[in-house]
């Protein structure tokens, strides 16, 4: 059978880091596409020269030219720019929203059956114009966010705890930004919800919202560290997570921008639910019942995702 082919739309901090890691994890044939002529050839043949020294097998190409990703089986968007120090993420919204109609139109016109996973923020709306634009089925375009989030809660619940990442397992809903939910009774270590931990005497309620906080403000964290641009190895690592679980029919159960018409009470939106990633992409959405206060939060971040969209539609008449 002939390798998959994994096109990465976006050629910068976290299209370059994609394209090693799908290389190192064999997970298929990368192309790199940029329009800024160079960068992707430049880090497609570097990755490949690596190729010896790693022992892996993957052919890599770098390319400005759309018809290079044609017949791609999973394509992965992170064109666009990234948020600097002070910015926050829909503060990208107008430049990157230009951004997706080129995207979706490429990837409509190239590789209409990819399962297409989109990063570029602001995550929840730039997922829905990048679907719009290109016109593919729903269960085939989903952004990248809540597997990030949950990651650093993850984290930050290891150095707390002082217990390995491997054993704590933790869930963030709703649109990736300040509204973010991070769902503690849904978040457990070693099998043990959050709050009983509480109970139990491992922290306090002070300490564990602190960790709730660190997870929303987890962007800015290392964008005020990095000041020239924002976080790209775990966003990396987190796509490379869903293209596998696409690829390798893998039916995951991983946090996700995807499109929900049903659960949850919400009718037509992309935003953060859990979700089966398999062979037929978003097979399933969860649909998890919460509680008076998650649901208050969850509806914020509804609310909030539903006014960048709306932002969209007011730039793009041609929308919706
Ligand atoms: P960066 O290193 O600037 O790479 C972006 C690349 O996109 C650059 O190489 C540009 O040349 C290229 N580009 C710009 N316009 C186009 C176009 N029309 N077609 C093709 N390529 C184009 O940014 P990055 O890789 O650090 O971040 C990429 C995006 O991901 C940004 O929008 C970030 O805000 C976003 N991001 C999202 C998350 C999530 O968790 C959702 C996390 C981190 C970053």
């Amino acid at each position: 059978m002939a390798r998959p082919k994994i096109a990465l739309i976006g050629a910068g901090q976290i299209g370059g880091t994609l394209a090693h890691l799908a290389s190192l994890k064999e997970l298929g044939d990368v192309v790199l596409f940029d329009i800024a002529d160079g960068t992707p050839q430049g880090k497609a043949l570097d990755i490949a020269e690596s190729g010896p020294v790693e022992g892996f097998d993957a052919k890599l190409k770098g390319t400005t030219d759309y018809a290079d990703i044609a017949g791609a089986d999973v394509c992965i968007v992170t064109a666009g720019v990234p948020r600097k120090p002070g910015m926050s993420r829909d503060d990208l919204l107008g430049i990157n929203l230009k951004v997706m109609k080129s995207v979706g139109e490429g990837i409509r016109d190239n590789a209409p059956d990819a399962f297409v996973i989109c990063i570029t923020n602001p995550l929840d709306a730039m997922v829905w114009a990048l679907r719009e634009y290109s016109g593919l089925p729903h269960e085939k375009v989903v952004g990248m966010a809540g597997v990030l989030d949950s990651a650093r809660f993850r984290h930050f619940l290891s150095l707390e705890f002082d217990v390995s990442m491997r054993d704590v397992s933790a869930f963030v809903l709703g649109g990736h930004g300040d509204t973010m939910v991070p769902l503690t009774r849904y978040s457990t270590v070693g099998g043990i919800p959050l709050p009983d931990l509480v109970e139990m005497g491992w922290t306090s309620q002070e300490s564990l919202d602190a960790v709730v906080q660190r997870t929303r403000d987890g962007g800015a964290e290392i964008v005020g560290l990095l000041k020239t641009g924002s976080a790209f190895y775990a966003p990396a690592a987190s796509a490379i997570e869903m293209a596998e679980a696409y690829l390798k029919d893998q039916k995951r159960l991983l946090p996700c921008a995807a499109y929900v018409d049903g659960a949850l009470g919400l009718n037509g939106m992309y935003v953060g639910v859990p979700t089966v990633i398999g062979a037929g992409g978003i097979e399933r959405i969860v649909d998890i019942k919460l509680n008076r206060d998650e649901q208050a939060m969850f509806d914020k971040s509804v609310d909030a995702v539903k006014g960048l969209v709306e932002a969209c539609k007011g730039i793009d008449s041609n929308l919706g």
